[in-house]
């Protein structure tokens, strides 16, 4: 009961705090819109909620206004799903978009991947930052259902490889979308940086975009390392078969621990123009690395992509680890607390912080 009537405080509250910033934007008067917000919760407030912030592009993508300005060239994107049932990750969402604008000095464009009910949160989000910080973001709106259905075909490929437990079409297309970024992205997006919510950010988001100069010629994606040794428990058939081998040793010893998808770079004109991407992510090829390297994953896309930096290292640019300073121990407490600290060790600046497994990020 008392935690109901909290949540349902909050809910009023958040829901008062929309209408006055939308009050404040339109000039709608206050008591028309108040009626309806005393209705009292159930899920009638969510709908509510969305009836007040003004129509998304909830239908497409829209084509950004014009193609050559620095808008299409800062494209961030990331997912923002199931909210209303998982509230912790809406005060990650506020730390996240926070640090992003906060330190940002570009014309972002903000690309949210997200469902009906968790849009109006993220949307609610967005505007208190932008006051709080005074500065202005363009934002748009995807909807999840439809973008897993555009991508039913890498879904399938990679789900019985790359998923604990495959379940519905939904959950496991949430896994896999940035395999299919290029298809879902209008266009005019050139390049375009994919984060988790769990992060946090203490550097100017321009700053990785700047990575995209230092691309080789062949690479698609840019990817941190992973710090942690879950790809040396994964390879563990192969490396035993296979003494000699890098694949599954840490970063700092010089090794390859695989990447960690928290933060991916997408070259998207490349990628839509690649001859190749289409039969790298087929089921002949997955297949054939998953069986070179008796590979059987759980961690969905990044799974694919630590196997593609196995085969195919020119496809993929490494970047600095600082840009993904992962916070998870739960490898140190499960079986590997003696190697634990060579895989998490990176020595260099911490430009975004990652609280990856629910772990808290450091105030500074
Ligand atoms: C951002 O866009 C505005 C208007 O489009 C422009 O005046 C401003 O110079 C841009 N800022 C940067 C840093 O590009
Ligand atoms: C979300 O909203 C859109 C547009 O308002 C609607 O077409 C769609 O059916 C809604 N989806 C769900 C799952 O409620
Ligand atoms: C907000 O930023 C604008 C320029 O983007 C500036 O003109 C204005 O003074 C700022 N307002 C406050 C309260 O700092
Ligand atoms: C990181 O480590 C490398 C070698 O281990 C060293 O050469 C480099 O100076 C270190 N960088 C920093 C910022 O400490
Ligand atoms: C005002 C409003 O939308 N009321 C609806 C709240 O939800 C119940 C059950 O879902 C509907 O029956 C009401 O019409």
């Amino acid at each position: 009961m008392r935690l109901s009537r909290n949540i349902l405080v909050k809910v009023t509250a958040l829901g008062l705090l929309i209408l006055v910033l939308y009050c404040l934007q339109t000039n709608v008067t206050w008591t028309s819109h108040l009626v309806t917000h005393n209705v009292p919760l159930e899920d009638n407030q969510s709908s509510n909620l969305r009836r007040i912030i003004p129509e998304a592009s909830w239908a497409s993508p829209q084509p950004l206004k014009s193609p050559e300005t620095a808008d299409s060239y800062y494209n961030v994107w990331s997912i923002f799903t199931k909210v209303t049932t998982n509230s912790p990750m809406r005060r990650k969402f506020r730390v996240f978009t926070e640090s992003l604008m906060r330190h940002s000095t570009i014309n972002l464009t903000f690309h949210v991947i997200s469902d009906n009910q968790s849009q109006v949160i993220a949307d609610a989000v967005v505007r208190l930052n932008s006051l709080k910080l005074n500065k202005s973001i363009n934002v748009e709106y995807y909807d999840v259902h439809k973008l897993a259905q555009q991508l039913g075909d890498i879904v399938e490929v990679m789900s019985p490889r790359f998923s604990s437990k495959p379940g519905t079409y939904y959950s496991d297309a949430l896994f896999f979308l940035s395999l299919g970024l290029h298809r879902i992205a209008s266009p005019q997006q050139k390049f375009a940086v994919m984060l988790d919510v769990d992060t946090k950010l203490r550097e100017d988001i321009k700053i990785l975009f700047e990575e995209f100069d230092n691309f080789g010629e062949t690479a698609l994606f840019g990817l941190t390392p992973e710090l942690t040794p879950v790809y040396r428990h994964v390879l563990y058939m192969y490396r035993s078969k296979n003494p000699e081998t890098l694949f599954g040793e840490a970063h700092s010893k010089g090794g390859y621990p695989g990447f960690n998808s928290g933060v991916v770079l997408f070259h998207l004109e490349r990628l839509r123009n690649s001859l190749e991407y289409d039969q790298i992510v087929s089921e002949d090829m997955v297949q054939h690395m998953t069986e070179k390297y008796s590979f059987k994953g759980h961690l969905g896309d990044q799974d694919f992509y630590t196997l593609l930096g196995m085969e195919r290292s020119e496809l993929i640019h490494p970047i600095d680890c600082g840009w993904n300073r992962q916070l998870c121990t739960w490898w140190r407490d499960s079986g590997y607390a003696d190697v634990f600290d060579k895989y998490s060790r990176c020595n260099s600046t911490t430009k975004l912080w990652h609280g990856n497994c629910n772990t808290p990020i450091p105030e500074i």
